[in-house]
């Protein structure tokens, strides 16, 4: 007698199959990768350092758990990654701080692992969970921008989306930065942009792991940061903008805001008082600041654009206004503004901005330099300069950031200063894209998306020793900028480009990969309503 009433029924072998397949499918749950989720893992930006996919899907659901390791800055990834899934998933997606074995579950969780360094992580996507580890939460920060670009662009949506199959293709990725400086610079000196938009700024330049947020807080325009002992600088300097708009300023409690908010996107931000030039809006604020008769201002009836001494500027020549090295008030000026802004900046940065000094005489330039150097010191941070100021006394503690001149880079290498590069002709983003671009500016150049990928930091200038080089900065400038729609049309797609070129390794870095890559990004930005230009040499993907 058999137990097996079908062995006697002729169907023996369909019903062990039929048998079978039920138990590998209550067993295993996987599920191949979908063309879109593979096309998601390859085009990752920046370039992670190596990828492997494995066939399969993970699926985030409303069971999905966030596990928070121990470690310090853990759980404030954990809340981060978690408040950027919820909105669109609609899943509740608890954050919990236990060691989980972790089926249905995203694990941060710090390791020790050398070859990942202070920024990097390594995400590895099974078929039922998804697991970033990383040296420190910075590394997991990344890691979870990364896991942001894996998942459908409707992530980012700021509502529920419904219908949405939330999956990632299963694999590997190890990833660290090439630079340790991937930065982005903001003019909010020639027009003023408020907190709320450079909150938005932040959250656009984190998603490609840009690290530092450079602002441009002084120029002859306008004055943009609250310094109590010298209130009419935002009094009076702070009033107006490039065109005579209304300008304003950043009190010292709202600067404190950007900067909070940027270290929790692990991003160090880096404020400049441009000196001893682009000082008009000091200049009008306290009379006494103006140079001596000495300084040759050039006659304002010359250039018609420029302003006579004393009055508020809003056009858009540079090289007229300089400190005057002679007066003591200078130093007292100087050392109030940088002692405040010291104490308000947790970076390790002071930004002394010694650009295009036209009417400064070479050799009170040298002297401004070499006593910045000296006072930037005295509070505790390290100084940076545009390249003219190569021509100090530098030492390996300085930063100098190279936008034109090779000669000025090497003079800076070879008296031992580090060096960030942001040549004008690829990462101005405030160049135009062609001639038919209405925003922006071309006197260095028309930059378009593939020319301002195509260049690298350790070939750019012969002669500069590869140890030397920091890192990558793009800056943007706001002479013609005056809305964030303005400024995303810009930064995007060119913004990525620079990231790239800052983390990834220069054997993952060529444009016709990156083109490919750069298409498939389109369609999120399109949901995230970021305005960017649809360049003719990108095969948008939508
Ligand atoms: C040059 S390059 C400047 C800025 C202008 C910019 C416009 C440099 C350090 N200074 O003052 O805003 O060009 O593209």
């Amino acid at each position: 007698m058999s137990v097996l009433p079908f062995k006697l029924s002729g169907f023996y072998p369909v019903h062990l199959l039929t048998f079978l397949t039920l138990i590998v499918f209550s067993c295993d749950r996987s599920k191949p990768a979908s063309p879109q989720a593979k096309l998601r893992f390859e085009s990752i930006i920046p370039n992670p350092v190596s990828t492997s996919m494995s066939g399969n899907m993970f699926t985030l659901t409303d069971d999905t758990r966030i596990v928070a390791g121990a470690g310090n800055g853990v759980d404030q990834v954990a809340k981060f990654l978690a408040g950027k899934l919820r909105p669109a998933t609609g899943f509740e997606l608890p954050v919990l701080n236990e060691e989980s074995s972790g089926k249905d579950a995203v694990i941060l969780s710090l390791a020790d692992d050398k070859e990942l360094g202070e920024e990097g992580y390594e995400l590895v996507v099974s078929d039922d969970q998804i697991k970033i580890t990383a040296n420190s939460a910075v590394g997991l920060f990344w890691g979870a921008q990364t896991l942001r670009l894996l998942l459908p662009d409707e992530i980012e949506e700021k509502k529920v989306v419904a219908n949405t199959a939330w999956e990632v293709a299963t694999g590997t990725i190890r990833d660290y930065p090439r630079f340790e400086w991937r930065g982005s610079m903001l003019d909010v000196a020639r027009h003023f942009f408020g907190v709320e938009d450079i909150k938005h700024f932040i959250d656009l330049i984190s998603l490609y792991k840009i690290n530092i947020l450079h602002l441009h807080l002084s120029d002859d325009q306008g004055w943009r940061i609250e310094i109590k002992s010298w209130p009419d600088l935002t009094e009076i300097g702070g009033r107006t903008q490039v065109g005579g708009g209304d300008g304003g300023y950043y009190t010292q409690e709202q600067y404190a805001e950007i900067v909070g908010y940027a270290a929790r996107h692990f991003i160090t931000v880096v404020p400049e008082i441009d000196m001893p030039g682009h000082i008009n809006a000091a200049l009008v604020s306290y009379k006494e600041l103006n140079p001596g008769p000495s300084i040759n201002r050039e006659p304002a009836s010359a250039r018609p654009d420029r302003p006579e001494a004393g009055e508020v500027y809003t056009g858009t020549e540079v090289g007229f206004s300089t400190l005057d090295v002679k007066k003591e008030v200078t130093f007292r000026f100087i050392n109030d503004v940088l002692r405040e802004l010291a104490a308000i900046t947790p970076g390790p940065y002071l930004h002394i901005g010694g650009d295009e000094a036209a009417v400064t005489k070479k050799a009170d330039y040298i002297a401004f330099v070499n006593r910045f150097k000296d006072i930037v010191k005295a509070n505790g941070k390290k100084m940076i300069g545009w390249e003219e100021i190569a021509q100090g006394d530098l030492d390996s503690t300085i930063t100098v950031q190279h936008w034109h001149s090779q000669q000025y880079a090497r003079m800076a290498a070879d008296k031992g200063a580090r060096l960030i590069f942001s040549p004008a002709e690829k990462v101005y983003l405030d160049m135009q894209y062609d001639s038919t671009t209405k925003l922006g500016l071309h006197w260095a150049a028309y930059i378009e998306v593939d020319s301002s990928y195509m260049w690298d930091p350790a070939t750019r200038v012969p002669g500069v020793d590869a140890s030397l080089i920091l890192g990558v900065e793009a800056p943007l400038w706001s002479e013609t900028l005056v809305t964030m729609n303005d400024i995303e049309f810009l930064l995007f797609p060119r913004l990525p480009g620079v990231a790239e070129t800052g983390w990834s390794p220069r054997e993952k870095r060529d444009w016709e990969t990156y083109k490919a890559r750069l298409a498939n990004q389109s369609r999120r930005w399109n949901i995230m309503g970021i305005n960017f230009y649809k360049s003719p040499k990108v095969p948008w993907a939508y």
